[in-house]
């Protein structure tokens, strides 16, 4: 093949694996009907990627569905997570009344999550699932030649955590030898099955972020691909490395027999050009493999400069007379298609590229280069021009913004000593020792949506969305003064998603209506576009909290979403550094906080829980990162008085790598997600010097378990001890509380408020 994808989205046009999927979760299908639906998606799959111009039989199109997740799907195919139908495969996803869920996280730096596998000495590997098989003889059925793609063994191992059962320091990639007869028995059947060519994804090797050193991937992957390389009758392997650059793992991958390999050349550079050398025995053995150019970049949604990426092709032919025009990554991460979001200016949707497309710039690039450039001289002039108009129209760069930019100084990054700050806020605020409070949202309920709903069709004006948002408002906050709160939140109803929302009151952003992307399972966002310099029409949040602390007299935190993790959660330019880029977000927040201080408010959350998720995966690019991410919250807080107590919120483990860049925000209370590691997290905060005010969640909300009074008062001990300062620990559960009930919720916060009243008067008196 010279045009291919390393892998579509499976959602669905319209989330229709969703709605299969959480259909059979409710019982209201059977197996055999999710089975039929998912079918009827792959079908739909290979069609449409065939009409878009990849081949229908010549290994083009990739097999990339999966019911939930890949990473989990390749666990169960060899063994190391046992399930032997749908039910126990959603059981591992999900958990179920006897199985705790695996744990979820982060797919590389992508808003993926994927299951972790535990594997341990003990675990078995063997076939267990021939599903993939079974998927490539359907398509065959369907007179499709086509590409099984699964994740590769080194990638597996080393994504896995160790089991309960594992020795302390025991790593899954200890496992190897004995995990690749499975895949060399897949790789034979696939074989049998006619498959000419088989994807095994392998980002594992790009990344600096994992437990393993180069070294220790690089001899994996000499391990693996040397033995699945050597074996007789198997199809001709790609093995696709996308999210960042390959480096000297190229080498590693050259040296084994594998005909193809998948370099991501929008993250990583040339092989054998600058910043990336190229021995004379690696160039030589590279003559004989398939270069898989990863031009197009899956990671984002800009059409891009095509004719650039058609000139990197040219530079890969230097390498190797064989070489085909890809994605730099699975398409997964960008929605369907712009078609279906008519209600986009033109102009803009001129720029972009979703998947759909994404399949066409690879079907144009495949032509060039077996008829030649003047084949494609047409559609590469054409994309030129939209490139050039993007950098031209009206509000990619506004004076005003950039002029705004220009005149920032130091001292606006920077507040007064902290010290001081504590001192002013206790005057202004007055709060008790272990000040109680919550994250920001509170239980959406139906009413909540069906309102937003009705906004959005047109069935319910301005007015009486507002009034009924101001009714749940009001009812939000005479709960909390009931439970006895100290600082009260307003609940957020108003807020569908916490970064489209400010996406649809700034300037710059533009929302798509069905461009979902997958987040986890059947959990989808759509992200935002951030296409044009950002700037603040009006303010965002400021009535309702003023409306919100007009209730009461306890104080009432403004609530906002932070620059790293506005850009996080959306499409973002791609003509600028993000760091300008995310300054311009900070700017706009910071007049949100000066207006929510003028209208009363005295402390305003800024949170940040995607501030781990842009770290990049190499090393070298790690501090410049850190930088400009805790800059832009400096820029976002820098102009709070004083006596403005700002908080922030973090989610999802693994503070360890970013908790200097938490200190280096400056906020005066941070929460963390802490319950479900045992407030490990604390000590982590107490190693690291941390000395400003720490609210390590004392519950999970991720699951609807109600914390008893006694373990949460444990708890607190626990952290009370951990902190060094007096004042510095706060209460409060460990994330927003919208994806739960009411019940539980209030039993829950109710039991939060009675175990610190507990801690507060002292030991002796819990009864
Ligand atoms: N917003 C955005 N990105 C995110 C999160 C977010 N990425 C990380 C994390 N949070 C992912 N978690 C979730 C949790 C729930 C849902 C999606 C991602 C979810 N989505 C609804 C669904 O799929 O049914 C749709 C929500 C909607 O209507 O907008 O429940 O919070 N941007
Ligand atoms: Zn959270």
């Amino acid at each position: 093949p010279t045009g291919t994808i390393l892998g579509y989205p499976r959602i669905g046009r319209r989330r229709e694996l969703k709605r299969a999927v959480e259909a059979f979760w409710r019982g209201e299908i059977d197996a055999p009907e999710l089975e039929s639906r998912g079918a009827a998606l792959r079908r739909a799959t290979r069609e449409r990627l065939a009409e878009l111009g990849l081949g229908r039989t010549d290994a083009s199109i990739p097999e990339s569905f999966s019911f939930y997740d890949h990473v989990l799907d390749a666990a169960v195919a060899v063994g190391a997570v046992p399930a032997a139908d749908l039910t126990d495969y959603f059981a591992a996803a999900r958990g179920d009344a006897t199985r705790p869920a695996l744990e979820m996280t982060k797919w590389f730096d992508s808003n993926y999550h994927y299951l972790v596998p535990e594997i341990g000495p003990e675990t078995e590997f063997r076939l267990a699932s021939t599903r993939i098989v079974a998927q490539f003889e359907e398509a065959v059925s369907q007179g499709f030649l086509t590409r099984p793609v699964i994740v590769g063994p080194v990638t597996l191992l080393a994504l896995a955590k160790p089991s309960d059962a594992a020795p302390e320091g025991f790593r899954p990639l200890a496992r190897l030898a004995e995990l690749l007869p499975v895949y060399a028995e897949l790789l034979e059947k696939l074989a049998a099955a006619g498959a000419e060519w088989v994807q095994l994804d392998e980002p594992a090797l790009v990344s600096e972020s994992l437990p393993e050193s180069a070294d220790e991937l690089r001899a994996a992957a000499a391990a693996a691909y040397g033995m699945l390389g050597r074996l007789e009758a198997r199809p001709q392997l790609f093995v696709a490395a996308p999210y960042a650059a390959l480096d000297g793992t190229l080498a590693t991958l050259a040296a084994t027999a594998v005909e193809a390999i998948g370099l991501d050349l929008v993250r990583g550079a040339i092989p054998g050009s600058a910043g990336a050398e190229l021995f004379d025995c690696t160039k030589d053995a590279l003559k004989t493999k398939t270069l898989v150019g990863g031009v197009i970049d899956g990671h984002n949604i800009w059409r891009g400069d095509l004719a650039a990426a058609f000139a990197k092709l040219g530079l890969l032919r230097e390498l190797s007379p064989r070489v085909a025009v890809s994605t730099s990554t699975s398409l997964l991460h960008v929605p369907h298609d712009v078609d279906d979001e008519p209600q986009l200016d033109g102009r803009l949707a001129s720029w972009l590229a979703f998947a759909d497309q994404k399949v066409g710039q690879v079907a144009t690039l495949a032509k060039g280069l077996v008829e030649g450039a003047s084949a494609i001289d047409g559609a590469l002039a054409q994309a030129s021009a939209a490139l050039s108009d993007r950098f031209t129209a009206p509000g990619v760069r506004v004076p005003a913004v950039r002029d705004r930019l220009a005149a920032l100084t130091p001292a606006d990054f920077a507040r007064a000593p902290y010290e001081e700050r504590f001192a002013a806020q206790q005057t202004a605020l007055g709060l008790p020792e272990l000040p109680t409070t919550t994250i920001g949202s509170f239980p959406q309920t139906g009413e909540i949506r069906r309102a937003r709903a009705a906004l959005a069709k047109g069935e319910l004006d301005e007015a009486g969305y507002t009034s009924a948002m101001r009714a749940e408002i009001s009812r939000v906050v005479s709960l909390q003064e009931e439970l006895g709160l100290d600082v009260l939140v307003h609940g957020e109803p108003e807020r569908n998603d916490m970064v489209q929302y400010f996406a649809e009151s700034l300037d710059g952003f533009a929302v798509t209506v069905n461009g979902w992307v997958q987040s986890y399972g059947s959990r989808c966002t759509r992200p935002s576009i951030l296409w044009g310099d950002v700037s603040r029409p009006a303010p965002m949040t400021v009535e309702w909290s003023r409306y919100a602390q007009s209730l009461t007299s306890k104080p009432m935190k403004g609530m906002l979403t932070g620059p790293v993790t506005i850009l996080a959660w959306s499409f973002v330019r791609d003509d600028q550094p993000l760091a300008d880029t995310a300054n311009q977000v900070a700017l706009a927040l910071r007049d949100e906080i000066a207006d929510l201080e003028q209208a009363g408010i005295r402390i305003v959350q800024v949170d940040e829980p995607a501030l781990r998720e842009l770290l990049p995966l190499k090393r070298a690019a790690q501090p410049a990162y850190l930088d400009w991410s805790v800059s832009s919250f400096r820029l976002a807080t820098g102009g709070a008085h004083t006596a403005t107590q700002i908080h922030t919120h973090l989610c999802y483990s693994e503070f360890g790598v970013v908790i200097d860049a938490i200190r280096a925000l400056d906020a005066d209370v941070t929460s963390i997600e802490a319950a479900r590691s045992r407030m490990e997290v604390v000590h982590d905060i107490r190693r690291s010097g941390f000395d400003h005010g720490v609210g390590p969640g004392v519950y999970d909300i991720h699951s609807p378990r109600v914390p008893s009074v006694a373990e949460l008062t444990e708890l607190l001990r626990t952290a009370a001890a951990a902190v060094t300062g007096e004042h510095q620990l706060w209460v409060n559960p460990d994330c927003g509380l919208k994806t739960r009930g009411y019940d539980e919720t209030v039993t829950s916060l109710r039991n939060m408020v009675q175990a610190t009243r507990a801690v507060r008067e002292g030991a002796d008196k819990i009864a």
